[in-house]
Order: structure tokens, then sequence, then C-alpha cells
């Protein structure tokens, strides 16, 4: 696997919006980095949110048990049965989320994007990623498109870590360029996995970097972008917050769970 990429290095951590260098490197490798962007304020905040709804164990939630991944208990009686993974509906669980997602450091860069009018699908994503010490799992490489229905394969997902993230604590590997790549079903599993024994892959999964981040860092990913992510071997949990955006002219399918739980119309970019 490579090293990260220095193509994605932020040039300044600004309301104004990406550099042109930062959009080119966002259309050429699926994702770009924005270092600080999530204010100390911004990240102590919902650091208090979720550790409070993660104690009082809020709905809705989802634990390891029941994902079935590399490393997850089997069930939910299981020893560590009950660890949380996410934080569902995380919109929902404090004005601080509808903050961050509406503010124009994080609109102005979607805009630049995805276009001028952009929505937030609340079925997809909207959660505090909680990946605890004992019984997280490993996520396999998958693009999130797989099971989303939209119009067009092109949505983005902000993901800004409360606390650092790098590869011992289950940090996201990209593999850049990977959302413009054409594969076929066979380089997927059953559950739409990308295939690590599938010889075609192997010079894919190669390619793969570390995104490594520090508290108040965001990733901004495409949703066709291949990701994996391994377990959490620290002592301490790795909370990520994570939302998914569209443009408006490109909505979910009738009928479809894109189409659930309805969306968030969020204000034009300055
Ligand atoms: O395990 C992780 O942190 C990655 C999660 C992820 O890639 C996803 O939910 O799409």
């Amino acid at each position: 696997m490579g090293s990260v990429s220095t193509a994605s290095e932020p040039v300044l951590a600004g309301s104004a919006g990406f550099s042109d260098e930062e959009v080119r490197s966002f259309e050429e490798n699926g994702f770009v980095i924005v270092r600080g962007l999530g204010s100390d304020e911004f990240c102590t905040r919902m650091t208090q949110v979720t550790r409070e709804h993660l104690d009082r164990e809020i709905l809705p939630l989802e634990y390891e048990a029941e994902v079935n991944y590399p490393g997850a208990p089997a069930t939910l009686d299981s020893p560590g049965g009950r660890t949380i993974r996410r934080l569902k509906q995380a919109h929902s669980r404090d004005i601080v989320f509808t903050e961050w997602v509406c503010a124009p450091f994080i609109q102005n860069r979607l805009s630049q994007l995805l276009g001028p009018e952009v929505v937030m699908p609340l079925a997809h994503h909207n959660c505090v990623m909680t990946k605890q010490p004992n019984h997280s799992s490993e996520t396999g490489w998958h693009q999130d498109i797989r099971y989303w229905s939209f119009q067009r394969p092109d949505l983005v997902s902000v993901w800004l870590a409360l606390g650092n993230e790098y590869p011992k604590n289950g940090c996201l590997w990209v593999v850049p360029g990977s959302h413009r790549m054409n594969f076929d079903r066979q380089q997927f599993d059953d559950a739409l996995f990308f295939r690590k024994d599938e010889p075609r892959n192997q010079p894919v999964l190669e390619a793969a970097i570390p995104v490594e981040l520090q508290r108040g860092d965001v990733l901004f990913f495409h949703c066709r972008t291949l990701h994996f992510a391994s377990r959490n071997e620290n002592a301490e949990t790795k909370y990520s917050v994570v939302f998914t955006f569209r443009s408006a002219d490109n909505p979910p399918l009738p009928g479809s769970r894109s189409e659930n739980g309805g969306e968030l119309l969020l204000p034009r970019a300055e």
C-alpha cells in the first residue's frame, strides 16, 4: 500500500471554500482532506453529545453485533454484543449537528463539488461512528453507493474526526481515483464488498492509502470511492461524524430506501 498523497493536503482551511487545487484533487482522487476545518468548539460540543448519548444508549443505535463484519460479536448477548458502533440519526440529536452541516465553510465547499443547491438525505450516514477499543469490527472494501439509489451515483460524504484517526485505531483507507474506475459484478462479493481474493482487484487495492486525520480534520469523499476500515486496537474510542449530500437535481429513486427518512434542504452557499 502507498503513502498518504500530498495532493490531498489543503492550502488553507477557511470559510471561503476549496482552492482550485483542492477541487482538482477531489475530482482526480475522489477525496480531499481539509485540515482543522472543525473548530475546537464544534468538536467539543459534538463529543459531549456523543458521550452522553453513548452512556444513555439513546436510540437509534447500531450495535457491532448487528453488522456481521469480521471481528463483530455474533449476537447481542455475546461478550461485547452491546458495543455501539454508530449513533444513528445524528442530525436530530443536537442542534450542533445542524449548525455544522449548515456552516458556510461546509456549504461553500459542497457547492463547489455538487452545484449551488445541496440537499442532505437523512437515510444515509447521518451518524456518529463510535469505534470502540474492544469488539469493534472491520469494514471491508466497499463503495458507499452500493446500497444507495439516486438518479446518478454522485454524492459526497463529509467525515469529521473528533479525535485523531490512524491505522491502529481503525482509520479509513481509500483507493485514490477509484470513484472513476469501472468494475464488474464479479469483483464484488454477495454483500457487495470488493473482493480481496479476485486477482483483478489486487493492483487496485495495492494503491490504497490510510486517511490519517487529527481532531477537527475533515475528509470529503465521493460515494464511489473505495474505502475500508479496520478495527480499533487502541484503548480509546474513536468518534467520527459523517453526513452525506447530493445536488438538488439528483433525487433518490422512488420507492428506494434512499427516499426514507426525509431530507434536509440546505441554505445556498454564500
Ligand atoms: O468502520 C468504519 O469506520 C468505516 C465505516 C464505513 O466505511 C461506512 O459505514 O461506510
